[in-house]
């Protein structure tokens, strides 16, 4: 019998093909000349895929009738219709865990940069600001005795949770269920808006939570308010935070994530109080080797034993 074969439909961390080269033939999609014809010929032997963000649905997957499972890199997977898949008998996973102090590093730093405008400040001196003009305004926001309201407080939430406290910043969230723990906790978001100043936002994307951070939730966290997203950008209806942020509906925002990535809203770039990043999370060579190799481990034992270290929970997939 030959070697599993497994599809790698797009680019990866090096570390995934490396991992899996003595366990399966990997069929590199984007490097064939003709992709369509190699799917139609191997449809029957690719028992595997392992994806780093293209989009698989039930369209893809019926193309595919032997694949039983797609290992994603990631912890978010909402490039993967994770129903469409558990309706097909396919095991999705993530790579949780082993990137979450990295994100909330990140959110951190990103919660300084905004509440302290850095980024400004440090192209004021770059552009010879300082000598022309003296010292940098002085910021209307400090991080001392900020409220923090947590969209999402999950792994990676709860991480950023652990860090706030020596800020002097209070913890609230909501998610969809109170978990048992000290933060109190808001049925509803708008609600929670109303009583922070500082929106964090690490929920999952994907369609069920779309634009859940609308006019309506950045109008309740009002003129000091600050938009954190390090979740998702379809998370934010980003219209709705440019019209905020110009009108001085909220005070700032900091974004790692945006709608159409790698696009970027046009006037989000010319706003004074957005700080922006280019989606870099996760992106430290320790971390994203840890989540290719989560990768690469999922594959092995699935192929090995047949059981998948890290799978999307069952209630996630059917829920979407
Ligand atoms: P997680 O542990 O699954 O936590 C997600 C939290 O969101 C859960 O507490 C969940 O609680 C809550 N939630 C889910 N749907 C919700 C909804 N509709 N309304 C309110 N709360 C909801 O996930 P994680 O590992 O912390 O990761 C979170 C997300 O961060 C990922 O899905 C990914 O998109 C993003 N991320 C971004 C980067 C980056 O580079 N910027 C890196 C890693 C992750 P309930 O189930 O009780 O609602
Ligand atoms: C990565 C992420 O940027 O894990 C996630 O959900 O958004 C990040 O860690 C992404 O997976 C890179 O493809």
């Amino acid at each position: 019998m030959g070697r599993p074969v497994v599809l790698m439909p797009g680019p990866m961390h090096p570390a995934v093909a490396e991992g899996l080269a003595d366990h399966c033939e990997l069929i590199r999609l984007w490097e064939e000349s003709d992709p369509d014809a190699v799917l139609a010929a191997r449809r029957d032997e690719i028992v595997a895929v392992a994806t780093g963000g293209t989009l698989i649905d039930g369209a893809f997957l019926d193309r595919l009738p032997a694949v039983r499972l797609v290992a994603s890199f990631g912890v978010g997977y909402d490039r993967i219709d994770a129903t469409a898949a558990a309706e097909r008998g396919v095991v999705v996973t993530n790579t949780p865990g082993v990137l979450d102090d990295e994100v909330a590093d990140t959110a951190l730093g990103l919660l300084l940069m905004t509440v302290r405008e850095l980024p400004q400040a440090e192209r004021y001196l770059r552009e010879g600001k300082w000598q022309q003009s003296g010292s940098y305004p002085l910021t209307r926001a400090t991080m001392h005795g900020r409220r923090m309201g947590i969209l999402g407080l999950g792994r990676i939430g709860q991480a950023i949770a652990d860090r706030v406290a020596p800020f002097g910043v209070s913890v609230a969230y909501h998610n969809r269920r109170r978990k048992d723990v000290g933060y109190r906790y808001y049925p509803s978001l708008v609600e929670m808006a109303r009583d922070v100043d500082v929106l964090m936002i690490v929920i999952p994307g994907g369609d069920s939570t779309r634009h859940l951070v609308d006019a309506e939730v950045l109008k309740a966290l009002g003129h000091e308010g600050i938009v954190i997203n390090v979740a998702r950008g379809s998370v934010v209806d980003e219209q709705a935070l440019v019209d905020a942020l110009r009108t001085n509906t909220i005070l700032s925002a900091g974004l790692d994530v945006f709608e159409h990535e790698p696009e970027v809203h046009p006037d989000l770039l010319t706003l004074p109080n957005a700080v922006l990043l280019p989606h870099v999370g996760s992106a430290t060579i320790p971390t994203r080797t840890a989540m290719a190799n989560l990768v690469v481990d999922n594959l092995r034992n699935w192929l090995t034993h047949g059981t998948a270290l890290t799978p999307v929970p069952e209630s996630a997939r059917l829920s979407g």
